[in-house]
């Protein structure tokens, strides 16, 4: 047996002598599978593609049709910057990778967007088949690498095929619980010859690359169940996750939380869903309800609630505080277009399907019914809500007008808040992403702030930012990082350079892995020694790269600076100086906190 597959081995060598090796010359003339990849993706409404320059047939295909290859420098922060990009576009992000060591960086990137449900069709290069399983050159086995960060794996064998697995591939990133995608093709199908003939793009809801593809509801009998809830409530409460952004359902959510006058919450992902002025927003809850968060007086009401409505999220363990907040005694409901999702950490009443389509249904169905219950309920919790946001201004005062220096982040945050216009707000891991969603209050719903806490990794803000801004040009990105999670993507502040994005980089410059170490002290009372970084000059990094910086200790220069870097055509980073040891209101760290020096 094992001779007959030497020798098997042997005859294909010596029939298919051109495809052995990986210096054969490549052909692109005339009608090849690679156009019929980037023909669909270009009826998908792709017009950039993250990239390395690999597979190179996709970009020189790619650009004869005007598709844009924005030439990420590690592919770890160019998946970020695909996510990004999705999350701000909600349109399918397309990033591509060379095989081995360039599919494995890709991995993590993909592993955020599985979390965070964010679709994005990731194109992998193999080996050329000829090679396959011989030990060629960066072989590495895709499918298992991929298993575990990405909802579809397919591998394009027969070139005729080529545009229907492309579009299958969008369909099913951007269908259902979007996700990631990945596409394994080798150099030698890519350039195969093939029919012209495009793929038919599906009839969605959403045109062929927009997300959600689908808006589907449960029957009207379900959906009378959640109307028939919010009429009977004492205490309702809606909690609002990511789905709600990936679904576009703030106008949605908003109209329900005016409609029936619901006090309405959001996760970290969830942030930006609601307008938090309004008198029934209760702001971002979770584990973050420690002093100075501006939710933390809204406890009662959340730890109270009699009916807790579940928009779009995974109930997971910070925004639950670890499913602790909510009382056992509430009555669950949960709209999510995951069936799976739907129960698995509260009993609810099941309600699947797209959230924007549900909450209109379900507000058709109270239109009429609860206005006057809204208006009652309004008149009685709005003065008890004023007051826990008046104790939150005085708890905060100190913070938020502290002339310390090194700065504390909460007056940071107080500057960052003061900028005018539509803002794109985006943060790195840790401490960064705390802040932003504590501290700046949304007044529009639908506004994003991104931030990765799918996984909670380090190095998502900035590539994440550059994928934002690509996808809305014409909106201000501000990007709040910690030094650490700085470090992991410098290098892609020359990519944002290179490609003419501009930003705004907030680098909360405390000297530590400040996260770390709050995490030690509290389980150890101690923490080793790599916590605390050397001396580093961001500003020189930055202009390194090109781009414009400006180190900053007050104030005053923290907002001169914002203000240049708004008309600064190039990234344009701030470090600012930061106590070291100021952490945002995580609960858990609350015996930790040392009152603030003035
Ligand atoms: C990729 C990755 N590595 C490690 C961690 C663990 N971690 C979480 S927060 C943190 C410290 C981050 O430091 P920095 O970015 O400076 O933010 P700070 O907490 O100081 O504000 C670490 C190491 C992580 N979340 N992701
Ligand atoms: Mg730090």
């Amino acid at each position: 047996m094992v001779n007959a597959t030497q020798s098997d081995l042997k005859s294909a060598a010596a029939a298919e002598p051109s495809q052995m090796g990986s210096w054969v010359r490549q052909n692109l003339s005339g009608y090849r599978a690679v156009h019929a990849i980037v023909d669909t993706l270009h009826a998908a409404g792709v017009r950039e593609i993250f990239g390395q320059s690999c597979p190179t047939a996709v970009f020189l295909a790619a650009q004869a049709l005007g598709i844009r290859q924005i030439g990420y420098r590690t592919e770890n922060a160019g998946a970020a910057m695909a996510d990004g990009f999705a999350r701000a576009s909600r349109r399918i992000a397309v990033i591509t990778a060379q095989n081995g060591p360039a599919a494995a960086l890709l991995a993590a990137g993909m592993s955020e967007a599985f979390k965070a449900s964010v679709p994005m069709l990731a194109i992998v290069q193999e080996v050329p088949r000829a090679n396959a399983d011989r030990n060629a050159f960066q072989e590495l086995d895709h499918e298992r690498l991929f298993s575990a960060c990405a909802k579809w794996v397919r591998r394009i064998d027969v070139p005729a095929r080529a545009a229907e697995y492309t579009e299958r591939a969008i369909r099913v990133a951007t269908s259902g619980r979007p996700g990631p995608v990945v596409l394994l093709v080798s150099p030698d199908i890519l350039t195969a010859s093939c029919e012209r003939g495009s793929a038919v793009p599906q009839d969605g809801d959403e045109p062929f690359g927009h997300f959600p593809l689908d808006r589907p509801i449960s029957a009207r009998t379900r959906l009378e169940k959640l109307a028939a809830a919010l009429l009977q409530a004492k205490r309702p409460l809606i909690v609002a996750g990511g789905g709600v952004h990936l679904s576009g359902a703030s106008e949605a959510l908003s109209r329900l939380q005016r409609l029936a006058g619901v006090p309405t919450a959001t996760t970290n992902m969830g942030k930006g869903a609601i307008d938090e002025s309004h008198p029934l927003s209760i702001g971002v809850i979770g584990n973050t309800m420690g002093s100075r968060s501006p939710a933390r007086f809204f406890g009662p009401y959340v730890r109270d609630a009699d009916l807790i409505v579940f928009v779009g999220t995974r109930t997971n363990e910070n925004g639950t505080a670890s499913w602790t907040l909510f009382p056992k005694s509430a009555t669950y409901v949960q709209i999510d277009v995951d069936p799976e999702e739907i129960g698995r950490n509260y009993p609810a009443i099941r309600l699947l399907g797209d959230a924007a389509a549900t909450l209109d249904a379900v507000c058709d169905l109270l239109v009429g019914r609860v206005e006057r219950l809204a208006s009652q309920r309004l008149a009685e919790l709005a003065p008890a809500f004023d007051e826990a946001r008046t104790d939150h201004a005085k708890e905060i005062a100190p913070y938020a007008h502290a002339a310390n220096a090194p700065m504390r982040p909460e007056r940071i945050l107080g500057e960052m808040a003061r900028l005018d216009g539509d803002i794109l707000w985006v943060a790195d891991a840790s401490y960064a992403s705390i802040w932003l969603v504590q501290y700046i209050r949304c007044t529009k719903p639908g506004t994003r702030f991104l931030t990765p806490r799918g996984l909670a990794g380090l190095g998502w803000g900035v590539p994440m930012a550059i994928g934002a801004k690509l996808a809305r040009p014409g909106e201000r990105v501000v990007c709040l990082t910690g030094d650490g999670g700085f470090a992991h993507c410098w290098a892609e502040l020359e990519t944002a350079k290179r490609h003419g994005i501009p930003l705004t980089v907030v680098v909360l410059n405390n000297g530590e892995l400040g996260f770390q170490i709050n995490a030690e002290e509290s389980r150890f009372d101690t923490h080793t020694d790599v916590c605390h970084f050397g001396p580093i000059d961001h500003v020189a990094i930055a202009r390194a790269c090109g781009c414009e910086a400006r180190a900053v200790q007050t104030a005053d220069e923290l907002r001169r600076a914002l203000n240049d870097a708004a008309s600064s055509k190039a990234p344009f980073v701030i470090d600012v100086k930061t106590e070291p040891g100021a952490f945002p209101p995580l609960t858990a760290f609350e015996s930790q906190l040392v009152p603030i020096r003035e």
